[in-house]
């Protein structure tokens, strides 16, 4: 029967802002905290992720284990969430937001990893923060794993290259869903899961041992299985344990254009996307998808499963999409080059601006990811980062004036008002970021997303003064008006 689809935002829908506790938490030795991952990559200046967070090695590691200090490693520092929850909470309250998405530290909780036991001083943080949100009216949306890992576990058993993580991360997973479940009902297993493709910043798993280009994608895919049964063993205990909280994936999803209408380029480019909907098809769908048996083939990967882990997959898939979308890319097919995805190269898009660190801004890819993803599952979709790093000049009256911000933020809100009315169903819109925090990529302050300016610098100076921007106030207005007030 034909219906008409919604003419705009539904009632209930949730409005906020994501972050992650490696870029926000700070207190990185404290209260019986210790190193995870993410706080033993240095800043990179200007680089890129492969520069800095997929290159850590034993060595590079174990450097930053002995190293006492933050001033290196600026996630360890964060933006002080930790003793400033309050102050930031109640401040995205205050611009009206509905939803807010946190991270949990794995390494607060079990600070190496392999403990029998919880850490009573971490789990006792995250019932004061969702105590907060609660009593703002705020829905916590938690991440169980988002780039980080005990280092402990990277050290004892290389990360998720070993199956010992499935049950590691398992023990932490029950834990804080038995301690917050009746607080917390929106869950995410593992961040933007599909660039463990990239390695080590995903997978905890360093590669300085492997040469080939396929070696490596052996270990990521490896490790990577390793993570959908994590997931679907996690989402499984969930509903046992509270049939009311929903378990989401958590997808980066950009979108990939042809270079041109050269089949050949079609063809590269239809490749890259089935490589990224790869991830929700295994824990939507809760199968291995054909193509990439064929991919499988063509890298010489072969992974290794138990004898139930096809069944686990299957049965215990995902409630909901949540994605994380930024910009699109471009390949193009490489001459005389053959193989599943690797024959092709990114360029660069001429129809599109950039931001300062060369993101492409395509509002009209984030309608078509939504589109597409709707069309191949009918599962909800929540998108739960959307956002612009730029830098920000605080004005002579003290404030952050960013109407390129608001410029972004309103094109994609548009765009994602346009998928609901394609007939998409959309629950939910998160910034990233409503607070400024260290950038994931490139470690740096000066890449700032927030909606709240934090007096915090590069080299670590600042008062960590929060001072709202005026994007603030614009998406104060928005929530205000459930998406109708976008100028
Ligand atoms: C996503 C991550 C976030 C976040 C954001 C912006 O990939 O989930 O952790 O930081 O991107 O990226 P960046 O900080 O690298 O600019």
């Amino acid at each position: 029967m034909y219906q008409n689809n919604p003419e705009t935002f539904p009632k209930h829908f949730l409005w906020g802002g994501a972050t992650a506790a490696n870029q926000i938490e700070g207190a990185w030795n404290i209260d019986g905290k210790q190193l995870s991952d993410s706080g033993c990559i240095k800043g990179a200046g200007t680089g890129s992720i492969a520069d800095t967070l997929d290159n850590a090695t034993r060595q590079s590691l174990q450097e930053a284990i002995d190293d006492p200090s933050a001033d290196n490693y600026p996630k360890r520092r964060g933006v002080d969430f930790y003793h400033h929850y309050q102050e930031d909470i109640k401040l995205i309250a205050k611009m009206g937001a509905k939803a807010f998405r946190i991270s949990i530290a794995w390494s607060r909780i079990f600070p190496h990893g392999d403990e029998a036991q919880p850490n009573q001083a971490g789990l006792d943080f995250y019932r004061r923060v969702f105590q907060t949100m609660h009593e703002y009216g705020i829905e916590p949306v938690v991440t169980i794993s988002h780039y980080e890992m005990p280092v402990g576990l990277t050290m004892k058993y290389n990360g998720w290259a070993s199956r010992q993580a499935i049950d590691d991360f398992l023990r932490y997973a029950k834990t804080i869903i038995d301690a917050y479940h009746s607080q917390v009902k929106y869950w995410l297993t593992f961040n933007e899961i599909n660039t463990g493709l990239t390695g080590f910043h995903e997978t905890g798993a360093t590669e300085e041992d492997l040469t080939t280009e396929d070696e490596k994608l052996q270990r990521r895919f490896q490790a990577l299985h390793h993570q959908f049964v994590a997931s679907s063993l996690a989402t499984k205990y969930l509903h046992e344990v509270d049939p009311t909280c929903r378990m989401g994936c958590m997808l980066a999803k950009a979108i990939t254009y042809p270079a041109t209408p050269n089949p050949k380029d079609a063809l590269a480019a239809q490749q890259e996307n089935q490589l990224t909907l790869f991830f929700t098809d295994v824990q939507v769908r809760g199968e291995y998808p054909n193509y990439m048996n064929r991919y499988f083939a063509d890298h010489n990967i072969h992974i290794k499963m138990a004898t139930d882990d096809q069944m686990i997959i299957k049965k215990y898939p995902v409630d909901f999409i949540s994605i994380s979308y930024y910009h699109s890319d471009v390949t193009a097919a490489k001459e005389g080059q053959t193989g599943f995805a690797s024959n092709c190269e990114h360029v660069h898009n001429d129809y599109l601006e950039e931001t300062p660190w060369k993101w492409s801004i395509d509002p009209d890819g984030l309608r078509m990811s939504l589109n597409e993803l709707w069309d191949r599952y009918q599962k909800p979709i929540f998108i739960v980062e959307n956002g612009m790093g730029t830098t920000d000049k605080v004005g002579a009256d003290g404030v952050v004036h960013d109407p390129y911000r608001i410029a972004y933020f309103r094109s994609h809100i548009k765009a994602t008002k346009e998928a609901i009315k394609d007939g998409v169903s959309v629950i939910g819109y998160l910034v990233w970021a409503p607070i400024d925090m260290v950038s994931n990529s490139t470690s740096q302050m000066s890449k700032r997303y927030g909606l709240i300016y934090i007096d915090l610098h590069d080299d670590g100076s600042g008062t960590m003064k929060r001072t709202p921007k005026d994007s603030y106030y614009w998406f104060q207005r928005v929530i205000k008006s459930n998406g109708q007030e976008l100028d």
